[in-house]
């Protein structure tokens, strides 16, 4: 089985390479803006989305291409372009009916990958977008930081949450409102009746009872988009924090490491911002893995733990039908293997892309949590639950799935949660 892992990262080091030195004279095309047209709609409105597409390669295009604008995930226009010549840039519009709140576009040219390029990375383009009936005062809300009273709380206690908002613009924000996260998921949303100030900032906080172990703590201002903003992009806070008490000598760390490859083909997937990927839906899978693994030993994180830990390895390569792989470990004598998840096995199935990323976020967990299990020694289990051999990648079906009872006491043996 170890071997078989150094010979998958052998390879992927490989075909990096041979694209790298395939490249000398290209094109590259990239989105160089995104604008609304009138900038701020009100919801029921039609509005024109214009993309500017530009090529900045060397060579003229030599193939049609497309453009795709996504509302929300959901494709609202393609258009078909070709010759764009080096130095070269075209606006590109589609309608849209203001739907109210926020939204977000995203813009990607070339998504059929008609076009070999320079640069494949810079190919999309994400906009927020609001509408609301307010009116545009100039207003800008930042969250500035995001602090826990009492400052180190240990897991169990009451604790706030508080988030530090600015209005760094130069008009009043009518009202603040505030969206607190632990892991992806939505705590609460805290709403101040009071306008704020260009220039001023105000503390707004929740209550929130105190997480064990490594949590991304996330705060977002005006989370339902209802406050048009000089800056819509730039509302969200995220931070790591760590709460005791700290895994005893008998738990099993995992760490949970994504290729950057693979975050680029989650983008793909989901039609997430990166930011969103990495501060909202990668830490969905944790809390997912959490939930499968509860009252099990085992903790988990998303930076690279100290220590001795196992890492579940979430590789951008396609070998389906297989969407993981891991050696059993009977008994978990070895507390450092190293299991995989393929997120090019589940990129391909394209179906997958209209699933909600809520529950894609599980889907992934599941066979993460499955890999997991053959680490700490669980076998195929032909009762079925999370150690089914035959994945289940309906995301509907899926969800809630568990380890059968007897994995699950199992991995409570082999992992207690206290030592004696
Ligand atoms: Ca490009
Ligand atoms: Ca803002
Ligand atoms: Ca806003
Ligand atoms: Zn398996």
């Amino acid at each position: 089985m170890k071997t078989i892992s150094k010979a998958i990262i052998g390879l992927l080091v490989l075909s990096s390479a041979v694209a790298w030195a395939q490249q000398l004279e290209a094109p590259d095309l990239l989105i160089t803006s995104v604008r609304l047209d009138p900038a701020f709609p009100t919801p029921g409105s039609s509005v024109q989305i214009i993309a500017t597409i530009a090529n900045q390669g060397t060579r003229t295009t030599n193939d049609v291409f497309a453009v795709e604008f996504k509302a929300n995930r959901v494709q609202i226009g393609v258009r078909f372009l070709a010759d764009l010549a080096p130095g070269q840039s075209l606006e590109v519009p589609v309608t849209w009916e203001a739907t109210p709140g926020e939204t977000v576009f995203r813009v990607s040219v070339d998504p059929f990958k008609t076009i070999s390029e320079l640069d494949e990375s810079n190919n999309s383009f994400y906009k927020i977008v609001n509408a609301t009936t307010h009116a545009f005062t100039g207003a800008d809300l930042v969250v500035r930081r995001l602090q826990l009273e009492p400052e180190q709380p240990l897991a169990g206690e009451q604790a706030r949450l508080v988030a530090i908002v600015a209005n760094i613009g130069h008009g009043p924000a009518a009202f603040v409102s505030v969206g607190f996260y632990a892991d992806g998921e939505l705590l609460a949303i805290e709403t101040l009746p009071e306008s704020l100030p260009a220039g001023q900032e105000v503390t707004v906080a929740i209550p929130w009872t105190v997480e064990v172990g490594e949590k991304v703590l996330r705060a977002k201002a005006d989370p339902n988009g209802e406050l048009f903003e000089l800056d819509e992009a730039n509302n969200a806070w995220a931070e790591y924090f760590e709460f005791a008490p700290m895994p005893n000598r008998c738990a099993q760390i995992v760490s949970l490491e994504f290729a950057s490859t693979s975050i680029v083909l989650l983008e793909e997937m989901t039609a997430l911002p990166s930011s969103d990927l990495v501060t909202v839906f990668i830490p969905a899978i944790r809390r997912q893995m959490e939930r499968d693994y509860e009252g099990v030993n085992v903790r988990f994180y998303l930076r690279q733990p100290t220590g001795i830990f196992s890492t579940v390895f979430f590789s951008p390569e396609n070998r389906i039908p297989i969407l993981g792989l891991a050696p059993v470990d009977y008994g978990n004598l070895r507390k450092d293997d190293r299991g995989f998840v393929f997120v090019g096995s589940f990129h391909v199935n394209r179906g997958l892309r209209l699933a909600p990323p809520e529950l894609l976020a599980i889907l992934f967990a599941k066979v993460a949590s499955h890999e997991l299990g053959h680490m700490l020694g669980l076998n195929h289990n032909p009762n079925g639950g999370i150690m089914n051999a035959q994945a289940e990648i309906n995301p509907y079906l899926v969800q809630n799935e568990k380890f059968r009872p007897e994995d699950l006491e199992y991995l409570k043996r082999i992992l207690p949660m206290d030592c004696r």
